[in-house]
């Protein structure tokens, strides 16, 4: 059964909007298998967002992502990498679907970088890679 790394960043925190992510993952029929409230530090965020080292919104992002506690879960069900990045909506919330988590829930709110509720794993071998950073006790 596949399974995928999913974030609900500090915004979403900040927001109350943990129970409505939660509710939007298992209305739509994703198992949620593990589940935690953390902080997550700069080492950690670095590791899990290597593919944007040296973009203009690296320094910002891992700031962002450490500004506030975030609730990591990995949820199950076939084909919910895919599933989950269709509920979640496109990365820039102005432009992301209505329906979507990003649609919905999050706009611009010209920062430096783009503050948009969730993280969602992008394949299974960044899922893979991704849960053993935030769950390496599984
Ligand atoms: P994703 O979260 O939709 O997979 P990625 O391209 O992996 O998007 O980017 C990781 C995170 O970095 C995004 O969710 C968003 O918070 C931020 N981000 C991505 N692209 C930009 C950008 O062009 N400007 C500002 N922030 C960005
Ligand atoms: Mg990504």
């Amino acid at each position: 059964m596949e399974r995928t790394l999913i974030l609900v960043k500090p915004d979403g925190v900040k927001r109350n909007l943990v129970g409505e992510v939660l509710s939007r993952i298992e209305t739509k029929g994703y198992t949620i298998v593990a589940l935690k409230m953390m902080s997550a530090d700069r080492e950690l965020l670095v590791r899990h967002y290597a593919e944007h080292e040296g973009k203009p919104f690296f320094e910002p992002l891992v700031e962002f992502m450490a500004s506030g506690p975030i609730v990591a879960l990995i949820a199950e069900g076939n084909r919910v990498i895919e599933g989950f990045r269709k509920l979640a909506g496109a990365t820039d919330p102005t432009v992301a679907e209505p329906g979507t988590i990003r649609g919905d829930l999050a706009r611009d709110q010209g920062t430096k970088v783009v503050q948009n509720i969730v993280h969602g794993s992008d394949s299974v071998e960044s899922a893979t890679r991704e849960i053993s950073i935030f769950f390496p006790e599984l």
